[in-house]
């Protein structure tokens, strides 16, 4: 099965990625994490993107706050899908960075979630690389059955 890229443009951003990798070890999915800067560290974080094809990656998740070029960096260097995630930090809400990912220009696009929408990268990035692994599909069915399941439950206590 191909791999599941995590990169993050500062060990900052830690706590967000986690969570990414939390909900890819549950689905079974393969990841490998980095620490590359669209600023501090351009070089490293562009020939990571040229190379990720060959090095067995199928989608890549970029997590980055304040003027967050990560997500966009890396998809004009790689034809994989790029998932980013906007990370909140402590000045504007994430806001900020919401904006810097999600508003690229025509022909290279960046697939955004939420602000720390980290859970939901993962499950984008596995359905993406489920297109041809029935049995990843499969879980992943699984798992929005077991969510739908857990609110059928809440309703059903709602004593209100
Ligand atoms: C971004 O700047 C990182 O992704 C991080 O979210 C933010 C702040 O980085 P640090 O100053 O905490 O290293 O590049």
């Amino acid at each position: 099965m191909k791999k599941v890229g995590l990169i993050m443009g500062s060990d900052s951003d830690l706590p967000v990625v986690q969570k990414a990798a939390d909900k890819l070890k549950e689905l079974g999915v393969p990841y490998e994490a980095h620490i590359y800067s669209a600023h501090r560290t351009p070089v490293q974080a562009r020939t990571f993107a040229e190379n990720a094809e060959d090095n067995g990656f199928g989608a890549l998740i970029c997590f980055a706050g304040k003027a967050a070029h990560l997500a966009g960096a890396v998809a004009a260097a790689s034809m994989l899908p790029v998932i980013g995630v906007p990370v909140k930090s402590s000045t504007l809400d994430g806001l900020d960075a919401l904006l810097s990912t999600v508003q690229m220009p025509s022909g290279i696009p960046v697939a955004t979630v939420a602000i720390d929408g980290a859970a939901n990268a993962a499950i984008l990035a596995a359905q993406i690389i489920a297109v041809g692994e029935p049995e990843l599909s499969r879980r992943l069915k699984d798992d929005r059955a077991k969510a739908a399941q857990t609110v059928l439950e809440k309703d059903a206590a709602l004593g209100l």
